[in-house]
């Protein structure tokens, strides 16, 4: 029987069936934590400097002190996927609040659990990339800035979770939400962006979108092609009249839309500059440059 992939937590390793938390842990009776979902490459985990400062600005936010600092956390990750084996991999990072009593008061909760999840990565279909994928507007607003907003990268997920089974519902690919203003925010666990008249667009944190790492590697890209970037709110109908469309994220990569609530977008195929994109975006993940070795 073939090993089975060995979940760190708080430094021990389980095997995946047996890793379990409390049921005591308000990570579960609350939601209160936080993760972050990275990709290795050929041995090489992408951006992973970028995702753990990340989960300390998360952590930050939360006044949730990670008993670990950030290259002990580092660390950790690489050791993880080394007991596995892994090069090419998916990695989830949680912290929770850890174990505390019913109640919601986190200063019951004397130490936050550090749960390290490496696995086999479920890839986008090559026919989402070729030919583009439906999406349609959710009726779920982004919880706003002043709310359990996106930008902190929590447990709170029944925003989009919500927002994912109406797509599904619907026969779509992926939802997008807007703010509470009605401006386009972003895909339930991706960035957007537009392409119009050889600009490209995208919305600000300001609408409760998460600070993408994919979406800000897209940005450097399309400025070394000499594509201006700018950071405005997109109506629904900009939205609709783009040019091109499409998400980034770490596990869509860059996804090219092709229709969003039954309107094509542009000629319904993956547009010129999505395309460049793309082409560009491999090549940046192939550059051990961009990440942290595995195994050195
Ligand atoms: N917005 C939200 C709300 C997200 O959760 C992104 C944008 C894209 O950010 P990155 O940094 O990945 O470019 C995310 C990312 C998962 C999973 O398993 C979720 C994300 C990333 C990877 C895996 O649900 N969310």
């Amino acid at each position: 029987m073939e090993k089975e992939l060995q979940v760190s937590i708080d430094g021990v390793y389980y095997p995946k069936s047996q890793a379990k938390v409390s049921v005591y842990d308000h990570g579960l009776l609350y939601g209160d934590g936080i993760f972050e979902g990275i990709r290795a490459y050929d041995g090489v985990v992408f951006k992973l400097k970028e995702h753990i400062y990340r989960l300390y600005r998360s952590a930050h936010a939360l006044m949730l002190q990670i008993p670990l600092t950030k290259e002990e956390m580092t660390q950790a990750v690489l050791e993880t996927l080394r007991k596995n084996k892994l090069r090419d991999a998916y990695i989830r990072l949680v912290v929770t609040r850890g174990v505390g009593d019913l109640g919601l008061d986190p200063r019951k909760c004397p130490k936050p659990s550090i749960i390290i999840i490496t696995d086999a990565i479920s890839i986008m279909s090559s026919e989402a990339k070729e030919k583009g994928i439906s999406t349609m507007i959710s009726w779920i607003k982004r919880n706003s800035v002043d709310a359990t907003t996106h930008e902190i990268k929590s447990l709170n997920y029944l925003n989009s979770v919500l927002a994912k089974i109406e797509a599904t519902e619907n026969g779509v690919d992926e939802a997008i939400c807007l703010d509470k203003n009605g401006f386009v925010s972003e895909g339930v666990g991706e960035n957007l962006f537009i392409v119009k008249n050889g600009k490209i667009y995208t919305p600000p944190s300001s609408t409760g979108a998460l600070a993408g790492i994919t979406a800000q590697v897209t940005v450097k890209l399309a400025e070394n092609l000499g594509y201006n970037v700018i950071e405005t709110n997109i109506t629904p109908f900009q939205l609709f009249t783009a040019d091109e469309a499409f998400f980034t994220g770490t596990a869509a990569e860059i996804v090219p839309i092709r229709e969003v609530n039954k309107r094509q977008i542009g000629n319904g195929r993956p547009g010129r500059v999505t395309k460049k994109l793309m082409a560009a975006f491999q090549k940046v993940i192939a550059d051990p440059a961009e990440g942290v070795p595995i195994y050195s």
